[in-house]
């Protein structure tokens, strides 16, 4: 049984006649597709295939049981006697993390490295006089990193295999000069050091949290800044090209990642990756419009979705009974990566200078629940594909299932829906469905439907959520079935279809875990 899609067979055949019609041959096509704007930059691509990265919060705060600190924070508080950055690393790799981006600076102005620039940081800690002592003036690369908790992770990293990223504040509560010409100086001056003493970095993160009240020297009063115009940050994105062309600079609005307007780690179904870049601005308040891209965007800028595997950002000893548990990040991890965006995770490491266990223990299950929920694509051994058009035998459907990045199924130009139908060679039970979009040559699907064969009869299959966008990744779930044939059917898209993936798993005792519209998800409690 294998219908094909009306709407398809309906173009291919307008298509065939405007080509009897016009002289042209009806033949396959070997040319690759046109790309269809906007499109990402190959970093980006790079960027979008880590899927889950961490982030790391540390510094005054996590002593001085704060969110967002003041800028006052005694020097002395901060003394993390463990510390051990290749413990974090270890952990962060177990738990299926392939970069990691650290609070170089956070909001209360303190530097995890030794800044030349400021005396509020590390360098007159305790923390640094003892491991300077145990150090040794070894001077060479130990000398280099000793004392400096940003090149202590540029090292583990190494050593582990992960990329690394930082976040530097624009917003400063500590400096008495926060508001004057004479900071944004001072900002770039910061970035050039991070920007070029700990080799490659995979991402640079600019907060949209950016002026109110602080410390600012003693003065501890309110400063309001014009977030467009004061940090002039065409120029930041200029400093971080020139010394780290790969670097996808992170904020509101990118331009190489934007926030995904929540910090609960979850991108809408529908979600495109492009924005119209001239609207969005730091501190931009439409929240919802960046969950979902924007369709008719100009540029592209996918989403990345931040959330903390606690409820807060730093450590808090009263939030140890409060980590998120794999479920819960399992359920993240198919909103996020599975709604075309990215999972950044975050671990507030504890004042002993280390991932805490509640944390690194539910991590590496969530790891290891998604690993095993798609271990298999049955559809790479087990079944038959057919598809309603392919535009010739170089981009032919075996694509879809070979497990390259870089080869995919097409149709010819001028058809932008069709149907592919898999079939197993006998009944099987399947649960989750992945689909892949070749981006390098733009998103393009608009809206497809998921049937399975139920006996003889095509069924639509319950996904729970809206079956729209697909972009780099979607991960749908739904009740287990025993089925011989499933069907996907791309109903829209901006132009002929280029898929590289389709996965269909069978997640053992992983019952689909919701059924909801989506759109409601906790978007009345967004934090921020
Ligand atoms: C926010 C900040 O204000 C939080 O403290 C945290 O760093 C989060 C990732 O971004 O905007």
């Amino acid at each position: 049984m294998n219908k094909t899609n009306p709407t398809a067979t309906c173009k291919r055949l307008l298509y065939i006649s405007f080509c009897l019609l016009s002289g042209l041959s009806v033949s396959a096509q070997d040319e690759a597709p046109a790309p269809i704007a906007p499109l990402p930059t190959k970093h980006q691509v790079a960027w979008q295939q880590m899927e889950t990265y961490a982030f790391i919060h540390f510094g005054p705060n996590t002593f001085q049981d704060r969110e967002w600190g003041y800028g006052d924070a005694p020097l002395d508080c901060f003394n993390p006697t463990k510390l051990d950055c290749e413990q974090w690393a270890r952990t962060l790799k177990a738990a299926g993390m392939n970069g990691v981006i650290i609070t170089a600076k956070h909001h209360d102005g303190f530097c995890l490295w030794p800044s030349k620039y400021t005396d509020y940081c590390v360098r007159n800690t305790p923390w640094y006089a003892s491991r300077t002592a145990r150090a040794g003036a070894s001077g060479g690369e130990e000398g280099m990193m000793k004392g400096d908790i940003v090149g202590e992770l540029a090292a583990a990293c190494k050593k582990y295999g992960l990329k690394m990223g930082v976040y530097l504040s624009p917003w400063d509560r500590h400096q008495a000069f926060y508001g004057t010409p004479l900071y944004v100086e001072y900002f770039y001056a910061q970035l050039e050091e991070l920007m070029t003493r700990y080799g490659e970095l995979f991402e640079v993160w600019f907060d949209g949290a950016n002026g109110g009240d602080g410390y600012y020297g003693g003065a501890r009063e309110q400063r309001e800044i014009d977030r467009r115009t004061y940090y002039d940050f065409p120029r930041a994105h200029r400093m971080v090209f020139k010394h780290q062309p790969q670097a996808i600079i992170f904020s509101d609005g990118g331009p190489g990642c934007r926030w995904v307007g929540n910090e609960k780690g979850y991108a809408f179904p529908t979600n495109w990756s492009f924005l119209r870049i001239n609207d969005v601005y730091p501190g931009y308040a439409h929240f919802e419009e960046l969950q979902s891209g924007h369709a008719d965007g100009d540029t592209w800028v996918a989403s990345e979705c931040d959330v903390s595997i606690r409820p807060g950002w730093f450590y808090h000893e009263s939030e140890d009974d409060r980590v998120k548990t794999p479920e819960y990040l399992t359920d993240l991890y198919y909103r996020s990566v599975g709604h075309n965006g990215t999972l950044l995770l975050n671990f507030p490491v504890d004042r002993d200078g280390l991932i805490h266990p509640n944390d690194s223990m539910n991590a590496v299950a969530f790891h290891q629940r998604i690993q095993a929920e798609l271990k298999e694509n049955l559809l790479a051994k087990g079944a038959t594909v057919s598809a309603s058009d392919t535009r010739g035998n170089a981009f032919s459907t075996k694509a879809l299932t070979d497990d390259n990045y870089d080869t995919y199924w097409a149709t010819h130009d001028g058809i932008t829906s069709a149907t592919l139908t898999f079939t197993f060679k006998r009944a099987t039970l399947v649960n989750r469905l992945a689909l892949q979009e070749y981006i390098p040559l733009g998103q393009r699907v608009k809206a497809f439907t998921v049937e399975y064969l139920d006996g003889k009869q095509w069924q639509p299959l319950d996904v729970g959520e809206e079956t729209t966008t697909i972009g780099y990744k979607r991960l749908l779930r739904f009740h287990t079935i025993s089925t011989k044939a499933i069907r996907v059917s791309i109903t829209e898209a901006r132009g002929p279809l280029c898929l590289n993936a389709v996965g269909a798993y069978y997640a053992a005792g992983a019952e689909a875990t919701y059924k909801a519209d989506t759109r409601n998800y906790d978007q009345q409690k967004l934090l921020r």
